[in-house]
């Protein structure tokens, strides 16, 4: 009877602390929220490009956290590789690899997106990001082309007129204080994701960018 009960409490810590392990979430200080990529609380629509977690190999490629995420597989290396879309790129946000980030808010408004990314190309560059299984104007089309080889942080739209993307379009817009959810998704393989910052300011954030703001 002793030996069941033991057995039920392992079972139960077990389950909690896998719950607690999935139940990530963040939570705004001063119009600031930040997080890493890997601490997502799910993955969906991942059958054709899946995140993946990756750790530092090379002390030169420094990540935050020592982990960031990577897009695989990559098969549009180069601008030469056939783009198929809804396998290796998705103009369209929130069809392919969606991230989740549960986040409590308490002051409303504008929020600028940033994101820190290690690009080597012209086709591992761009990102959406959506707001409570909504995927708005100011989130499509993130996009980097300064800073190849490195990481860099960037809070910047595509447009027609400018591919390498205009300051202050790419922000989420919170209405209602409480929890909402962040979202990432893809818009091209081989994207290397390893932190994001929401902030009220557009004040781009230095190196590895502050620690998260974790709500538990
Ligand atoms: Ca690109
Ligand atoms: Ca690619
Ligand atoms: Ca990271």
């Amino acid at each position: 009877m002793l030996k069941a009960k033991v057995l039920i409490f392992i079972i139960l810590s077990i389950t909690s602390v896998s719950l607690l392990k999935a139940q990530i979430v963040f939570k705004e200080i001063n119009g600031m929220v930040i997080g890493e990529a890997e601490s997502y609380s799910s993955q969906t629509n991942d059958e054709a490009r899946r995140w993946k977690l990756i750790a530092n190999k090379d002390p030169v490629i420094t990540a935050s956290n020592s982990y960031y995420l990577e897009l695989l597989p990559d098969t549009r290396k180069t601008h030469d590789d056939p783009l198929i879309r809804g396998e290796n790129f998705s103009n369209e946000p929130g069809k392919m690899a969606i991230l989740t980030y549960p986040i409590d808010f308490k002051t409303t408004g504008r929020y600028y997106v940033w994101v820190r990314t290690y690009s080597t190309g012209t086709e591992d560059n761009g990102i959406h990001v959506g707001l409570d299984g909504e995927w708005p104007d100011s989130g499509q089309r993130m996009q980097w082309c300064e800073g190849k080889n490195q990481w860099a942080w960037a809070s910047k739209q595509r447009t027609e007129e400018n591919h390498c993307g205009e300051e202050r379009l790419i922000y989420l817009d919170i209405d209602e204080p409480g929890r909402h959810t962040l979202h990432f998704s893809m818009r091209e393989d081989g994207f290397a994701f390893d932190k994001w910052v929401l902030e009220k300011e557009y004040d781009k954030p230095v190196g590895m960018g502050p620690p998260s703001t974790l709500a538990n």
